[in-house]
């Protein structure tokens, strides 16, 4: 019985066309900035951001670390909302490398209210931490995939500017975004300071991520990779498989959420299982469970060759990616019919 492994886009492995580019790709040394092909992926990426420079990361979790560090200074403050990626899930980085402050921004399904990010920044004062950087996130994954629209991003990063503060873009997934919004990454990118967006998930290298942002911001970033160890070297290797993304696995990603929606639309015809189809926006989705506990759902899911993770006690996320027909789909939803039928 075949796996089919619904739990990230992380999983996805690289193409044929990327292990070949891997191969022949010609490196150099990058510490010294004379890896041809890290410098070709770091323009390239910069370009489509509509961005001045870029910097090739080991992961996600480095860029947004490094554009932390390169906004704020220890003791002063970011803006974030606390179920976001970088508040939630990198292990208190912010806090213990970069000694900075999360300031909690409340937020309704992954998109931030500009009246409450208003409402949030207080004037400078001695007893207040210096507010130096707003978080974003797009698409949002705790919630499940959700897409900021351009509008109500430009105007957080509006209110952010006139309150002299940074943007950083977790756009992890930022390609999906856009494919959803139906606008082009740079729409996004215009109004941030900064934007990380990853080459390992939906558009499947082995590893990798970028960060995007003017000239200065970005000789910041690569002196504090320097500072956390993030020297690559010969990382064209790496690199060759970015740029074979940027060409080739964008466009693609709307596959990914149209196979989405198929998923969550057979689940809903599965009576244990409940998708509000209206936050069914890109390639992940969170689908409750009632009847059963979503670690018995995914035991039983587990037994059949289906994979996906829990979001919560009663809640469960799936994510499409690449390996995922739609046959695959149908055949996942097959499965998971046969071990989790009616109540
Ligand atoms: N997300 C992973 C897990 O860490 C949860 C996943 O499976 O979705 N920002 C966002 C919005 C992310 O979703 C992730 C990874 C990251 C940053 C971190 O990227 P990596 O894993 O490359 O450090």
């Amino acid at each position: 019985m075949t796996v089919i492994d619904l739990r990230s886009d992380t999983v996805t492995l690289p193409t044929d066309g990327m292990l070949d580019a891997m191969r022949a790709a010609p490196l150099g040394d990058d510490v010294f900035g004379e890896d041809p092909t890290v410098n070709r992926l770091e323009e390239m990426a910069a370009r489509l951001l509509g961005k001045e420079a870029a910097l090739l990361v080991v992961s996600g979790t480095m860029g947004n670390l490094l554009a932390i560090m390169a906004h704020a200074s220890r003791g002063e403050e970011a803006l974030v909302d606390p179920e976001a990626h970088i508040a939630y899930y990198e292990a208190g980085g912010m806090a213990s490398v970069a000694g900075v402050m999360p300031r909690p921004l409340p937020c309704r399904n992954g998109i931030l209210d500009p009246d409450d990010l208003a409402a949030a920044i207080r004037p400078r004062n001695l007893h207040f931490p210096v507010p130096k950087v707003l978080c974003l996130e797009n698409t949002h994954n705790r919630a499940g995939g959700r897409v900021t629209p351009p509008d109500v991003h430009d105007r957080l990063c509006r209110i952010a500017h006139a309150n002299a503060l940074a943007v950083h873009l977790d756009g992890a997934r930022i390609f999906n975004a856009a494919i959803a919004a139906g606008v082009r990454a740079s729409t996004y990118a215009a109004e941030a300071d900064s934007v990380m967006f990853c080459l390992s998930k939906g558009l499947a290298c082995p590893v990798g991520s970028v960060l995007v942002g003017s000239e200065s911001f970005i000789a910041t970033a690569r002196r504090c990779r320097k500072v956390i160890g993030g020297g690559m070297r010969q990382a064209g290797v790496i690199a060759a498989a970015g740029l074979v993304a940027l060409d080739t696995m964008i466009e693609r990603l709307a596959e990914d959420h149209a196979n989405a929606r198929r998923l969550a639309t057979g689940l809903n015809d599965i009576p244990r299982f409940r998708v509000d189809m209206d936050r069914v926006e890109t390639n992940m989705f969170n689908a409750r469970v009632e009847g059963v506990t979503a670690a018995e759902a995914l035991d039983r899911m587990r037994q059949k060759g289906v994979l996906a993770l829990a979001r919560s006690a009663e809640s469960i996320r799936f994510v499409t990616n690449r390996h995922h027909s739609r046959e695959v789909v149908e055949e996942a939803l097959g499965r998971i019919r046969d071990v989790i039928g009616p109540r």
